[in-house]
């Protein structure tokens, strides 16, 4: 221990003690702060004692402890406190200093601190980090936008403490403003589509076939062999953990209500800013949401009972599977699409085989299925949709069956499976030649004279459908 830390860290919660370690452990000389100072001295006599981990009880003494020009990472709860923690920090900073959010800030609060801290000569990277307190200690996957030479300034040690996938550590430098933020934001929209599918397919498991907690573990391992996702894998040990108290399986004592933190609505409400359709990710979004109105739920379900249930057939097992597969995949596209449609839009210039590589290791939505993913963006640079590339379209025209089949038992058992019933509409939607959509445009037309386009000839046209001129 001894002279100038190679960088801070704010904000002493979960993720910022492990994240404080792992730096450590990497080989850095670390100051830290938090707010609250009971925590700070906590930490140091517990899991930072005899750890080049320096404490700081004042955001001057904090600044004081480091080398210049200055690295800073916060890790404060998003929103208010980042700006708060920021003016505080000010006083005590010179030009070309850095401070990198590596919160769930929201992209619009991460464009305009870039701005604003450009105009004061500090250079600003908002990251995104993924992995939870896991991986903050063991390697997440970092996700950084901004300022490019800050980066370049940190990219040697966000290098030694990512997680590392075949192709190297999970980060990359993705863009200027608000990059790394926003796909951070569409991370976590991926996530809330999976982990919905991945929730009704066990409702499915329990109401069709009447499996065991332990059964379905046994089988979301076996469905997690070749697609090695890290939320199959958590799935099936939770499934398999029994509560210490009563015995049974811990699954069946959890309340069924979801909650959530708002970067799954962000990304359903910026999907729908920008025109691209989001629907699984937004159907996760809105059962969550269901899922709080418990009481509703109560009423709905004495005065509409479930129907009768038959036991589905067990190679009804097979058809899930393939189904859950297919609707995972659309949750992918689906975010694909958004960071495509943001890059262009926000002059971003994602690199989107990156993207999916750093998504292959240390983050919640890891899954083999990034590296096909890589392989799409890599070969073929921008892509309509990956389920027209050759990675994906053979299985959708194989085993689309497999998801009408879920859609529609579900549909008849009354379960409800709403973000499997959107992949199958998004997929059918995008594979019909013809959609109603005609209709739209007379409905419009008819009320509103906003005009149509013909198939037979080129222009635009109204019909004066209620002769309105002769009233
Ligand atoms: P929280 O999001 O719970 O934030 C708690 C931290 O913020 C504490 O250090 C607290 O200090 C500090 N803080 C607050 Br609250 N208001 C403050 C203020 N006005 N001034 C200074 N500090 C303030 O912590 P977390 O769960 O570790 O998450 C940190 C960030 O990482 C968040 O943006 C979160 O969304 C993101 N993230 C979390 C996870 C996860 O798995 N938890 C995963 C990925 C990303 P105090 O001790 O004095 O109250």
């Amino acid at each position: 221990m001894g002279g100038k830390c190679d960088i801070g860290l704010i904000g002493l919660a979960v993720m910022g003690q492990n994240l404080a370690l792992n730096i450590e452990s990497a080989g850095y000389q670390v100051a830290v702060y938090n707010r609250t100072t009971t925590t700070t001295e906590e930490f140091i006599k517990k899991r930072a004692s005899n750890k080049n981990i320096n404490p700081a009880y004042s955001l001057e003494e904090f600044v004081s402890l480091l080398q210049v020009p200055r690295k800073i990472i916060l890790m404060v709860k998003a929103g208010a406190p980042v700006d708060y923690v920021i003016e505080g920090l000010l006083p005590y900073l010179e030009e070309g200093d850095i401070i990198i959010d590596g919160g769930n800030s929201y992209y619009r609060d991460t464009e305009r601190r870039v701005r604003g801290l450009k105009e004061r000569g500090i250079r600003f990277l908002g990251t995104g980090i993924s992995g939870g307190e896991y991986g903050a200690l063991h390697g997440p996957s970092i996700m950084p936008g901004g300022d490019e030479s800050a980066y370049r300034e940190v990219e040697e040690i966000f290098s030694k403490i990512a997680a590392r996938a075949e192709d190297g550590p999970c980060v990359s430098y993705l863009g200027e403003g608000s990059a790394g933020h926003y796909v951070k934001m569409v991370h976590n929209g991926i996530e809330y589509g999976v982990m919905e599918l991945i929730a009704e397919s066990y409702d499915l498991m329990r109401k069709t076939l009447g499996l065991s907690p332990a059964e379905m573990g046994g089988i979301f391992r076996e469905w997690n062999e070749e697609q090695q996702s890290y939320l199959l894998e958590i799935t099936g040990e939770i499934m398999d953990r029994e509560d210490q108290e009563t015995g049974k399986p811990l699954i069946d004592l959890i309340s069924d209500v979801a909650n959530q933190k708002g970067t799954g609505k962000w990304t359903a409400q910026e999907a729908l800013d920008l025109g691209v359709p989001v629907p699984v990710i937004t159907a996760a979004v809105n059962a969550r949401y269901l899922s709080s109105y418990k009481e509703e739920r109560g009423e709905f379900s004495r005065l509409f009972p479930a129907p009768e249930r038959k036991t589905a057939d067990r190679d009804f097992l097979v058809a899930l599977e393939e189904a859950l597969y297919l609707a995972t995949v659309t949750a992918y596209a689906e975010g694909m699409d958004l960071l495509k449609r943001a890059s262009s839009e926000y002059g971003y210039n994602l690199p989107l085989a990156e993207v999916a590589r750093i998504w292959q290791d240390g983050c919640i939505i890891r899954s083999n299925l990034l590296k096909q993913i890589q392989r799409i963006y890599k070969e073929a640079g921008e892509t309509a949709s990956i389920i027209l590339s050759d990675e994906f379209s053979s299985d959708f025209a194989g085993k689309i069956e497999n998801l009408r089949r879920v859609v529609s038992l579900a549909a008849v058992e009354g379960i409800p499976v709403p973000a499997f019933s959107a992949a199958l509409a998004y997929f059918d939607s995008l594979s019909a030649r013809d959609l109603p959509a005609n209709l739209i445009q007379a409905q419009r037309d008819y009320f509103g004279a906003h005009t149509y386009q013909r198939k037979d000839k080129e222009g635009t046209f109204h019909t004066d459908w209620q002769d309105i001129k002769n009233v």
